[in-house]
């Protein structure tokens, strides 16, 4: 079941949302919109929950899936109300990147977006889990709630310092790549425009392509040869409207060593 909540001359965002959700694998079985401003409890109006608990009972729905962010007292609530779970843009995202993820890299890189939500709700979900076991707050009921947090920040701590380590290797690989003196092109887009397709056919590889979103998560490059002159190509990670901040933040790295190292981007 997916849920939009918006201003009045905000545009729908469902269609996107719909794309997202199937690309995690989920199959969408009904939609529900409301044009309101933020309510605290739910996100949505209280009279729109009980048409959305009905909605969810009608279809068998097993889960709810918001384009708004959730705070974790909404989906509390939202769970409560409808008696399955409810996750946001920014959570379903975050199980796109996480079943399609391969490289150690890319995987520590989402594992730190999650910690990060982890820690900017961690009071409020500790809390929250004392009030009685919730889906999406299994276990924590039984964490004092400065525990908790410390055990994420360390957590945190451990990632960034191996990503740290990765990240100082590749660095090393683009230096000697730039010794060779070659021009770098990056292909840089929207999610699902086609840059991989561009990439096969100019560097003559076969990255997986395919008509759904986030299909590359890790950077590829190739010595190809175009008009006769050498360059270094890049197959990049797609962007998407409203890319979760700490997201945006753990692939800027990844970008920002290929873009600067680029003298060009486009698709
Ligand atoms: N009609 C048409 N389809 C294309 C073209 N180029 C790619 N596609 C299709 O568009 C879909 C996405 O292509 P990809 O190359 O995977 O796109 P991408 O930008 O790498 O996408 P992500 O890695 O998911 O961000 C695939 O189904 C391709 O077959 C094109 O020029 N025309
Ligand atoms: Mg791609």
């Amino acid at each position: 079941m997916i849920v939009q909540r918006r201003q009045q001359f905000e545009p729908s965002s469902l269609e996107e949302l719909k794309s997202l959700a199937e690309t995690a694998g989920y199959t969408v079985v009904g939609k529900i919109e409301q044009i309101r401003r933020t309510h605290s409890k739910y996100q949505i109006g209280s009279g729109k929950v009980k048409e959305l608990a009905e909605l969810v009972k009608e279809t068998g729905a097993q889960k709810i899936i918001f384009d708004n962010p959730l705070k974790p007292v909404q989906a509390y609530n939202l769970a409560k109300a409808t008696g399955v779970e409810a996750i946001d843009r920014f959570q379903l995202i975050l199980e796109i990147f996480t079943r399609r993820a391969t490289t150690t890299e890319a995987k520590l890189q989402i594992q730190l977006a999650k910690l990060q939500r982890e820690l900017a709700y961690a009071k409020e979900k500790v809390r929250l889990a004392k009030m009685g076991e919730q889906p999406g707050f299994m276990g924590l009921g039984a964490y004092e709630v400065d525990v908790y947090y410390e055990a994420v920040k360390r957590q945190v701590h451990t990632i960034r310092r191996k990503l740290k380590k990765i990240r100082t290797k590749r660095q090393l690989h683009r230096e000697r790549r730039l010794e060779l003196g070659f021009p770098s092109i990056s292909l840089a887009g929207y999610t699902n425009a086609g840059k991989s397709t561009l990439f096969n056919s100019l560097a003559e590889e076969e990255v997986p392509v395919d008509n759904a979103l986030f299909t590359t998560l890790s950077t590829t490059t190739r010595l190809v040869k175009i008009s006769k002159r050498n360059f270094l190509l890049t197959d990049t990670v797609g962007f998407i409207d409203r890319l979760p901040l700490t997201l945006i933040e753990a692939f800027l790295h990844s970008r920002r060593n290929n873009l600067l190292g680029s003298d060009s981007a486009g698709s």
